[in-house]
């Protein structure tokens, strides 16, 4: 097995074993092979996340296993963060970005974030759990181009159509990207949203193309 497959299994097992030293060590060891990181987050600890969603899935693991999975992932994250936003001033827009209101999940939000500032985004990331008023009022105040909004849940979706219908209230040009588990293209077509992205490897080529 080539280097780079072993890092990228050893990224894959430090998430589905949910070993934290793992991740972080894996994690490191990508970076010194060269591995980009968001191939590394995609391939790599992305693929042990889409095993824990099928354990959980199948009953197989409960809640504390995925919090510890999702502990693995976040410490992995934090290793590759400063190599994916470093040199980057910043100069091709501003873009809004949080998890909605109820809902907590902020692993796909994050791993967005960084790639967008990555792609030489400046990025306005309000957390999780945030009320469509606090998307709104951010993307006034930072004069955003697009507002992206993550809901990993179905009984938390919908806060992404308030998002859009706020936007339209206030009669404001920024455009909207969303994504999460629930969401598709059908969905954000649906609520008048402006793209669905399915992955955070696809987010920056998409906030590039609405922005132009
Ligand atoms: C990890 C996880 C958790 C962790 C979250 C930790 C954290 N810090 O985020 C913890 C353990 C805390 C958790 C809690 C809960 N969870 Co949970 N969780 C998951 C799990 C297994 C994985 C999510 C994840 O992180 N994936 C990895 C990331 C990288 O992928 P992603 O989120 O899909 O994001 C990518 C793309 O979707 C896209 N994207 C996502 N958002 C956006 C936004 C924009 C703007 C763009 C451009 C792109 C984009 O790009 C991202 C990067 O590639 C999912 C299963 C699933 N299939 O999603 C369940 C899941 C979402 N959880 C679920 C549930 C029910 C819960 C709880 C209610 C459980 C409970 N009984 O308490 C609570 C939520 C409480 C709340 N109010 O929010 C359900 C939701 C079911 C539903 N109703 O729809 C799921 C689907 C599991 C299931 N099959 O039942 N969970």
């Amino acid at each position: 097995m080539s280097d780079k497959a072993a890092i990228m299994g050893r990224l894959k097992k430090s998430v589905e074993t949910w070993d934290k030293n793992l991740a972080e060590s894996a994690a490191k060891e990508a970076l010194a092979a060269g591995i980009a990181p968001g191939d590394a987050i995609e391939n790599g600890l992305g693929k042990g996340m889409e095993v824990i969603s099928q354990q959980f899935d199948d009953a197989k693991i409960y809640l504390p296993q995925v919090l510890a999975a999702s502990v693995a992932m976040e410490t992995a994250l934090k290793v590759f963060e400063p190599s994916m936003t470093k040199g980057q001033t910043a100069r091709k827009g501003t873009v809004v970005i949080a998890t909605v209101l109820g809902d907590i999940h902020e692993i796909g939000k994050n791993v967005v974030a960084a790639m967008l500032k990555g792609g030489g985004y400046n990025v306005i990331d309000l957390g999780r759990d945030v009320a469509p008023e606090k998307f709104i009022e951010a993307a006034k105040e930072h004069k955003a181009g697009v507002v992206g909004a993550s809901a990993l849940m179905t009984t938390t979706v919908v806060v992404q159509k308030d998002i859009v219908d706020l936007l339209k209230e206030e009669k404001m040009k920024a455009k909207t990207i969303f994504g999460g588990a629930p969401a598709n293209e059908e969905w954000v077509e649906s609520i008048g949203g402006d793209m669905y992205c399915p992955s955070g490897a696809q987010a920056v080529e998409m906030v590039n193309t609405l922005m132009r």
